[in-house]
């Protein structure tokens, strides 16, 4: 085992540049994508720079080159140099919730700030349940979906009998987390980080969008959640995001 610096820290006492971001298609960089565009909209960040890379068309996979910005090569991740040092070798930040929050720390000068300290709670809580229970039961609902669809002929309709029912059963679990999600919007709390917009709701936004293009989440039962979605998909900075990605569920820029 070799000893290395800790990831995620930024070691120095001047601000960090101009990011980079490494972004997969059809990925959960689409959180990323989204808060820098809002950064850039709001003037808070002149702007930042985007590596896309594209899926491998038979297994999906990311690129060998997306290791370039971190050594696990998985989208999304964010390299950025001190703003006084730019040919500085970049420090890489991964894990979504956590380059979101370095975002926030070091970019957004309190445009996302929670307003008060239940809110403050109210969006740590969020972030966590959309990176957990929700992603998780997502994207095990995903993968027997998926299974199915990606076996050839005449394995396929063998594996569609055990794997449908098994995906029926993993979107049932989902409806007790859409239930609380749903309970939790009101026109008093519109967002899930609170009165405002915050980390939550960038969090939440690849889950869902992923349960809504996959027809796991049933709008009509849930008019809260799916009013903040639309919310979301009629942003300018969120179009951007999926326009900058190049393709993302379905959509291709
Ligand atoms: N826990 C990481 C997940 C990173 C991850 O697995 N990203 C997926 C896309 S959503 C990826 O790069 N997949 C391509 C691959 O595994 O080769 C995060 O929150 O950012």
């Amino acid at each position: 085992m070799t000893s290395e610096t800790q990831h995620n820290y930024w070691g120095y006492t001047t601000g960090p540049g101009i990011p980079t971001v490494y972004s997969l298609t059809d990925s959960g960089s689409i959180r990323v994508l989204w808060a820098l565009e809002e950064l850039v909209g709001q003037n808070v960040l002149e702007t930042y720079n985007l590596k896309s890379f594209e899926r491998s068309k038979t297994t999906k996979a990311a690129p060998d080159a997306m290791k370039e910005g971190f050594r696990l090569g998985k989208s999304p991740i964010l390299t950025v140099s001190p703003v006084n040092a730019p040919d500085e070798p970049p420090t890489p930040f991964v894990e979504s919730r956590l380059v979101l929050q370095f975002l926030a720390d070091h970019y957004a000068n309190g445009l996302w700030d929670p307003i008060t300290p239940q809110d403050q709670a109210r969006d740590t809580f969020f972030q966590e349940f959309a990176g957990t229970t929700l992603s998780t039961l997502t994207s095990l609902t995903l993968t027997m979906d998926v299974i199915p669809e990606a076996t050839p002929w005449p394995l396929k309709p063998l594996l569609k009998l055990l794997f449908v029912p098994l995906m029926s059963v993993f979107k049932g679990k989902l409806v007790g987390p859409f239930e609380f999600l749903e309970d939790a919007l009101s026109d008093e709390k519109p967002w899930f980080g609170g009165s405002r917009l915050g980390l939550a709701d960038f969090c939440m936004v690849f889950p869902l969008d992923t349960c809504v293009a996959r027809k796991y989440f049933d709008a009509a039962k849930y008019p809260n959640v799916n009013k903040w979605h639309k919310t979301v998909h009629e942003l300018p900075a969120y179009q951007r995001a999926v326009a900058k990605m190049g393709e993302y569920n379905g959509i291709k820029a």
